[in-house]
């Protein structure tokens, strides 16, 4: 039996990550959609302000998990719990060294590559309060992602970022590939020369029955052809 669970989140957010984990496990949930405004979340149905959802999520960011009265946060924890509810999936790893390479894979992508990286280029406020800084902390933060990019290919030996069954890892890796190609403009033939174990497992998750469903109910395009080609 399943908790009623709420996902808040975004179209073309990290919400993303979640709610294709919740459809990969076949854990039912209901979506609050939220609108990205003058840099404030808030519900694109005008039921929850900024101001409410920040007392679900203090940060203000998605995505955030409803339990009942309890709010979980952060993507790194919000994962972890839903996998927990489908143990025998073993998407949190099937081995103490596999589990514990999954956590560090989603330390590292929430951290580095989303918190820091990402942020300077798409929220470069969070870095500096200069206005005659902020191009050079975009453009930073595009050669640091690109630095990222090259570190999960060289950790790429399979299929799967770790070991050889499907992750929560690999659901998040999927989505930040998305962002290279379809957000920061990566010519998918960039991805594919530059990354290609790691463009291989992106082809392998768009492929995935939950991944296309969660795409289509975002209104998401693919980035590979519906044939898998890149
Ligand atoms: N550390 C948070 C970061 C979440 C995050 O940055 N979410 C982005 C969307 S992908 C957001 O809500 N950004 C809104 C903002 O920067 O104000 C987590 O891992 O959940």
């Amino acid at each position: 039996m399943f908790p009623d669970i709420l996902l808040y989140g975004n179209d073309g957010s990290c919400s993303f990550v979640p709610r294709a984990l919740l459809n990969e496990l076949e854990i039912p949930y209901q979506i609050v959609n939220l609108q990205y405004e003058a840099g404030k979340m808030e519900a694109a149905d005008g039921s929850l302000s900024n101001e409410e959802y920040k007392r679900i999520n203090p940060s203000g960011y998605v995505p955030a998990l409803g339990i009942g009265a309890t709010a979980i946060t952060e993507l790194p924890a919000i994962c972890a719990f839903i996998a927990r509810l489908a143990p025998e999936r073993g998407v949190l790893g099937t081995n103490p060294i596999g589990q514990a390479k999954v956590d560090e894979w989603m330390a590292w992508l929430s951290g580095t590559l989303h918190g820091y990286c990402f942020a300077m280029m798409w929220a470069p406020r969070r870095f500096t309060e200069d206005q005659d800084a902020v191009e050079s902390i975009r453009e930073q933060g595009q050669k640091v992602v690109l630095e990222c990019y090259e570190r999960i290919e060289c950790s790429m030996s399979g299929g799967s970022a770790v070991g050889d069954s499907l992750t929560v890892v690999d659901f998040a890796l999927y989505m930040f590939g998305r962002w290279g190609t379809l957000r920061i403009g990566l010519a998918k033939d960039h991805m594919q020369n530059n990354y290609p174990k790691y463009t291989q497992l992106m082809r392998e998750m768009e492929s995935r029955a939950s991944v296309r469903r969660t795409l289509d109910e975002h209104s998401l395009a693919v980035v590979f052809g519906r044939g898998g080609e890149v």
